[in-house]
């Protein structure tokens, strides 16, 4: 199955245990899949290798379920282990060209960026998709640079040629602004992760965007 990138899906869902209302990871991706989201990372910040590598692993088995990709944020080796179809880097992390030469061409990475120099640099190293963010304050990220707010993704939209995707903030109610400012595809975590009927959620969130695009 080829991999799917930002752009030829509207969502992008993100996994924290930590905002799933206590919700088991199967029920919450599940959910998520059953919505139809076709792109889901895994994301967590506080858990053991061999725990993160069972729960990878049973996000694959997931994901071929429901024919969706599935990305690992930023352990390359769990990525690789669990034949994820790409990893997701953040600007402090191992080097774009380092992860590529250890997935091989293969893989999808995609690489967070909050100013236009790195995503001109993203460009530069090969990234196949970057990150647009945060639009909004978040709490879900730790050490998170300031809000870039519409300025920067406006700068995105008209300046760079890869798939990206707008993260940070994103909700029901302000993601069709984000569709108005030119994102094709949007991220989030505890709006959706954090709801507690994740299906409605998700066509709440859907229809929002589309409803944000065609005022475009
Ligand atoms: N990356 P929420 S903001 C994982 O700006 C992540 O690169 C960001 O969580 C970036 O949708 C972010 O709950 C957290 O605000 C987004």
């Amino acid at each position: 199955m080829p991999v799917i990138l930002p752009g030829e899906t509207e969502l992008y869902a993100l996994t924290d245990s930590r905002l799933s209302l206590g919700r088991p990871l199967e029920e919450v991706v599940r959910a998520l899949l059953g919505a139809g989201i076709r792109i889901i990372q895994y994301r967590e910040k506080r858990k053991k290798g061999g725990e993160m590598l069972e729960e990878c692993r049973l996000m694959r088995r997931l994901c071929d379920e429901y024919g969706a990709c599935l990305m690992v944020d930023d352990h390359v080796d769990l990525a690789m282990i669990c034949r994820a179809d790409g990893v997701h880097i953040g600007q402090e992390d191992i080097p774009l060209p380092d992860v590529r030469a250890l997935t091989g061409p293969g893989m999808c990475l995609g690489l967070s960026t909050h100013s236009p120099e790195q995503a001109r640099e993203a460009v530069r190293l090969g990234a196949d998709y970057i990150g647009v963010g945060p639009v909004f304050a978040t709490q879900t990220k730790e050490d998170v640079v300031a809000p870039v707010g519409f300025e920067y993704l406006d700068w995105v939209a008209a300046n760079i040629s890869l798939p990206f995707v707008a993260i940070g903030g994103i909700k029901e109610h302000n993601i069709g602004d984000v569709a108005r400012h030119g994102a094709r595809c949007c991220a989030l975590v505890s709006e959706l992760v954090g709801a507690s009927d994740i299906a409605a959620k998700v066509e709440a969130v859907r229809a929002a965007m589309r409803a944000g695009m065609t005022r475009g």
